[in-house]
């Protein structure tokens, strides 16, 4: 597939997957998440790809839906159908990157609204820069947060600032959702990319197997009573228990020296 809305490429077991419609703000049309998807998919088939980046180009992360493409459809004798949209374009990017096996680091380089917010909280350690805001954007057009919006919210930043969040649509700094937990880190703009680029390099270089369990792991908590969970971890560490990264960091550990993990 051709990449026209965003750039895919691979690197030192790093995929990086950059947002590229710079002039509306990284906005998400039908060919973008298309290619969104395709390349979820490539990095996930590929043995060779151990951690994923995505970011945005230009002064934006991404404006969410374009909404260009909005005023050329509906009207009061057919609406759109936004239930669609998400069925067929948002929601197989969200959980393809919910069920990547690999590591997802997010640089928020700008301002992330609607989809695009919501989007990067999908991710697994989101960095943004010191500029960056965070915007719910959709109760300035009518709608509800999407993209998976309703689940992360409330889960890391608590029901009362998931409302407020929601229903304001007001910005939230990079800052204030660092100090939130609604992010990982908020770094100075000219070390966003160092220090996202510098984390996917390392987690690349990491147990691979063992991070897939460790994302399944805690995502299935979300949903889990303390009996299951604690029943998954210990099938999951049986799982881990068997890699061949779990031999090396042992053997590492007693002859003092750096773990070269393999990933399996
Ligand atoms: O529809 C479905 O399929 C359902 C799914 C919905 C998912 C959603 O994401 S709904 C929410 C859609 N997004 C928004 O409502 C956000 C709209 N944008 C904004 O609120 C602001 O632009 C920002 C807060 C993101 C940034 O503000 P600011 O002041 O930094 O920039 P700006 O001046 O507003 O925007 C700069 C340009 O980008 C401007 O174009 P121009 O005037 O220079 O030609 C603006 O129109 C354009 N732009 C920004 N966001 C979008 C957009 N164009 C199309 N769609 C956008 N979402």
């Amino acid at each position: 597939m051709t990449y026209d809305n965003i750039r895919f490429e691979i690197d030192g077991g790093v995929a990086t997957l950059t947002l590229h419609r710079p002039d509306k703000l990284n906005a998400f049309t039908v060919p973008m998440l298309e290619e969104c998807r395709h390349a979820l998919s490539a990095a996930d088939g590929d043995p060779s790809v151990r951690a994923l980046l995505l970011t945005g180009a230009g002064r934006a992360f991404c404006a969410g839906q374009d909404l260009g493409e909005r005023t050329v459809i509906g009207s009061e004798d057919a609406p759109p159908d936004l239930g669609q949209s998400l069925e067929s374009r948002y929601n197989p990017v969200i959980k393809s990157i919910r069920g990547l096996r690999l590591p997802v680091v997010c640089a928020v380089n700008g301002v992330a609204a609607g989809a695009g917010a919501n989007l990067a909280l999908a991710c697994d350690i989101v960095f943004a820069a010191r500029s960056a805001q965070f915007v719910q954007a959709f109760a300035r057009v009518g709608l509800i947060p999407d993209s998976g919006g309703t689940f992360f919210l409330p889960r890391l930043v608590g029901t009362a600032r998931a409302l407020g969040l929601a229903l304001t649509a007001a910005p939230l700094s990079a800052e204030q959702a660092a100090e939130w937990g609604l992010i990982w880190e908020c770094v100075d703009d000219d070390q966003l990319m160092e220090k996202a680029t510098g984390l996917a390099a390392e987690l690349a270089a990491g147990p691979t197997e063992g991070f897939a369990l460790i994302k399944e792991a805690i995502n299935q908590s979300t949903v889990h009573t303390l009996d299951q969970q604690l029943d998954l971890e210990r099938d999951l560490q049986r799982a881990a228990g068997r890699t061949q990264d779990y031999r090396e960091g042992v053997a590492a550990f007693m002859e003092k020296r750096t773990p070269d993990f393999r990933g399996n």
